[in-house]
């Protein structure tokens, strides 16, 4: 079978488009391939983080894999720190990095514009724990979001690099993964404004349907999302952005084909299509919800599906790591 590998930061609440961007596709693909899949919590702390939630945050990230469907039997969960090998083989990449390949991430920008002087060194370094992360796994697909391509590419680009560097013979040392984009769902947009990415750190709750949002929670926010005041719905309008992101959530959650929507909300305003988008939402998300709640019920199950994730991930991330140590001429541990 091939490989898959793929994660999210626990830096909050997960929402609509961690769902549908990422874990839903790893639920559609799980049968087709071993998939390795971990919590992100040292990228976590690349931005300031709260030392009591954090720990927490990464267990209902954890939590939420299972509920939305992916099965142990073709998955290992586990977490990021729980597997020395990821900062290792960062601080190696870290070093054949040249430093304006890591300036030019647009993520850096952004998020570095928003914290100021207070920038920590670990946003900059952040694509090469990523590429470690990956990497490590020697995945042949990573299923993301749109939003990741970019740090997808400096991954294949420092494997290159260790490649181009220090292989001695025809055999690469690392193999270059490739992105896996579904198209739906791929970039979920904000509920207070169609042209910026729904986010666990922007600060308005009201922009993010979380995957844990009671059904009140769910319609409080989406009676409150930002429309406009045209009368017909359609797609793919780029005067109308938040016109094709819900109609797009509402063909998603609600599995329909996009002709079907198109059709059915053509002649609809917002007062008619909201309450649609509201049942399809609650439906989507309810079993999901009481999944969690079993898992999370069930004393020491988490512990024990982390525990041994982490034992299996440890023992295919220390092959890689020893293997590139090695072609970097370090003298390996006796
Ligand atoms: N809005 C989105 N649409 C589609 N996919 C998304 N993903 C995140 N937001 C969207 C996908 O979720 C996976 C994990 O993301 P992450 O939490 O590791 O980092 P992120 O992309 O930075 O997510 P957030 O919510 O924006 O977190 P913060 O605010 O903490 O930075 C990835 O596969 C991503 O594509």
């Amino acid at each position: 079978k091939q490989r898959v590998l793929s994660g999210i930061q626990p830096t909050g609440e997960l929402h609509l488009g961690n769902y549908l961007g990422a874990i839903r596709n790893w639920v559609d693909i799980q049968q087709d391939y071993d998939s390795y899949l971990f919590m992100a919590d040292l990228h976590a702390i690349t931005v300031p983080h709260d030392p009591s939630t954090l720990g927490e945050n990464a267990r209902k990230v954890a939590a939420l894999y299972l509920a939305s469907g992916i099965s142990l039997e073709h998955a290992t969960i586990f977490l990021q720190s729980h597997v020395s090998a990821h900062s290792e083989l960062a601080w190696l990449f870290t070093c054949i990095t040249p430093l304006n390949w890591l300036e030019d991430m647009i993520q850096f920008k952004e998020k570095s514009v928003k914290q100021g002087e207070n920038v920590g060194a670990g946003l900059l370094i952040y694509p090469a724990l990523m590429a470690a992360d990956i990497l490590l796994y020697e995945p042949d697909k990573v299923p993301v979001g749109e939003d990741q391509k970019q740090h997808l590419e400096l991954t294949r680009d420092i494997a290159a690099r260790l490649n181009y560097q220090f292989s001695t013979e025809e055999k690469p040392i690392l193999k270059l993964p490739d992105p896996m984009i579904r198209k739906e769902g791929a970039r979920v947009m904000s509920l207070t404004d169609g042209t910026r990415k729904m986010s666990k750190s922007d600060p308005s709750e009201l922009s993010r349907i979380n995957m844990l949002d009671s059904p009140d929670e769910i319609r409080r926010k989406i009676k409150r999302c930002k429309t406009d005041s045209v009368r017909g719905l359609w797609f793919d309008d780029v005067d109308r952005p938040e016109c094709n992101n819900l109609l797009t959530l509402y063909m998603v959650l609600s599995n329909q084909r996009k002709e079907t929507v198109a059709a059915e909300c053509a002649d609809m305003g917002w007062g008619q299509f909201k309450p649609l988008l509201t049942e399809a939402t609650i439906a989507a998300l309810e079993p999901i919800q009481e999944k969690y709640r079993n898992i999370t019920a069930e004393p020491g199950y988490l512990d024990s599906v982390l525990q041994q994730g982490s034992e299996k991930a440890a023992a295919l991330a220390h092959q890689t790591l020893a293997k590139v140590k090695q072609a970097m001429g370090f003298t390996l541990p006796f």
